[in-house]
């Protein structure tokens, strides 16, 4: 089963996408999603200039070959672009794989371990009014886990807050960056009344999550984690810039917070030490970040060793491709925690047609061969690349912060 011709489309259905095509000489197509949230075009150049004229020829079944012939051949490793081209690569296989042997991904996994996939939802407001009316909302849709984010007084455009209550928030909408304000002093005022709030406002009827999308320094997350803590919170994300891993060890000294950690990482390394010192709770990997679903596993299986969960990374800027592969490797993991999950925007249903389904909280990614996604090529050609770029952060002295 040989490969014929892989091909990249870049496309816009709502907001920027990358997808690669593989072709088997038999005529079996698989799809990759290679997305990487405003540098789009580098790992679309990556894939067409360096990596598809190389697959031509390459058996398709031997999937763990090609992912390490493309890793450790390329001599430089991990990096965001990088492992993005390989993720789609291998998640596009995976898809062939499927379909050759007329059976879901997730069959070829070991089988479904469990029923139906924990999902998250995205609530947010501009006030507690909106919050509430936004967390209701997500409650009456059926879901059991809900994330919730409002906007701190005195800081215009915080992270995470959707433009209408209930609406998809989608920060990467500017041509170029947007600039926001940050200031550490009134987060750290304000986030615990805003967790307390949803408490005395809906109980404990649902798994409450927060993301503090690594803004903070070890020892203000280690005090935001102790005032959290009455709080139960699924997890709290992200609590400071992900690639000092020491951190965590300072945050781990002073609350019993679970931690959830690992969107912007790529490989089994960048978790090695978090997880076998058992600094974080939930690794949140990102399927198309990290290699695709081959190196996902070997990071889920160290994981489980430790006593860690999983909670896929799941926002709209990884494409319904994405979502699909995170959910078949969801079902199968004995270590599965969480899904996030992020209604797309449209018109993206009109070019990723899926398989996958929400009902009562929970997700399942269905039972097509393959991954469960048919990618209409002359719909996505419709709608062609725009730059967006996420915004960035500035002090209120004006000095730069991490978004
Ligand atoms: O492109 C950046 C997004 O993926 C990120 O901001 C989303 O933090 C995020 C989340 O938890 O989904
Ligand atoms: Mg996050």
């Amino acid at each position: 089963m040989k490969i014929a011709d892989a091909r990249v489309v870049v496309s816009s259905p709502g907001r920027n996408f990358v997808t690669l095509v593989i072709e088997t000489v038999d005529g079996i197509t698989g799809v990759g999603d290679a997305t990487l949230n405003g540098r789009e075009l580098a790992v679309a150049s990556y894939l067409r200039d360096h990596v598809c004229p190389l697959l031509v020829g390459h058996d398709a079944r031997r999937i763990t070959d090609i992912w390490s012939y493309l890793y450790k051949g390329a001599y430089w490793r991990r990096g965001g672009v990088s492992m993005a081209a390989i993720a789609a690569v291998d998640v596009a296989l995976w898809d062939i794989k499927g379909k050759a042997m007329q059976t879901p991904v997730y069959q070829l996994l070991g089988g479904a371990a469990r029923d139906s996939i924990l999902a998250y939802g995205h609530a947010s407001g501009n006030s507690f009014d909106e919050l509430d009316a936004s967390i209701q909302g997500f409650l009456d849709k059926g879901y059991r886990a809900i994330r919730a984010q409002a906007a701190i007084p005195g800081i215009p455009h915080t992270y995470g807050i959707g433009t209408t209550p209930g609406a998809t928030y989608e920060p990467a909408n500017a041509a170029s960056p947007d600039e926001e304000v940050w200031e550490t002093s009134l987060y750290l005022e304000f986030a615990p009344k805003m967790i307390a709030h949803v408490r005395e406002q809906f109980g404990s009827t649902f798994q409450l999550l927060h993301d503090v999308h690594h803004r903070l320094s070890p020892i203000e997350a280690a005090r935001l984690g102790h005032d959290l803590e009455p709080y139960r919170l699924l997890w709290l994300e992200d609590p400071t810039a992900a690639e000092d891993p020491s951190a965590f060890r300072t945050i781990r000294a002073h609350t019993t917070i679970p931690i959830a950690v690992g969107e912007v990482f790529n490989s089994i390394w960048d978790f090695q030490h978090l997880i076998t010192e058992r600094l974080i709770d939930y690794v949140r990997a990102s399927v198309s970040h990290v290699g695709g679903i081959t190196h996902l596993l070997r990071i889920f299986s160290l994981a489980d060793l430790y006593g860690i969960r999983t909670g896929s990374h799941g926002p709209t800027d990884l494409s319904p491709i994405s979502l699909s592969a995170a959910l078949h490797v969801d079902l199968t993991v004995p270590n599965f925690g969480i899904q996030e999950y992020m209604p797309f925007l449209s018109p993206a249903e009109e070019v990723f047609h899926t398989s996958y389904t929400f009902a009562n909280g929970y997700l399942h990614p269905g039972d097509e061969p393959g991954l469960g996604v048919l990618f209409d090529e002359q719909a996505a050609a419709k709608h062609p690349y725009t730059p967006r770029y996420l915004p960035v952060n500035r002090r209120v002295d004006g000095s730069i912060h991490d978004w």
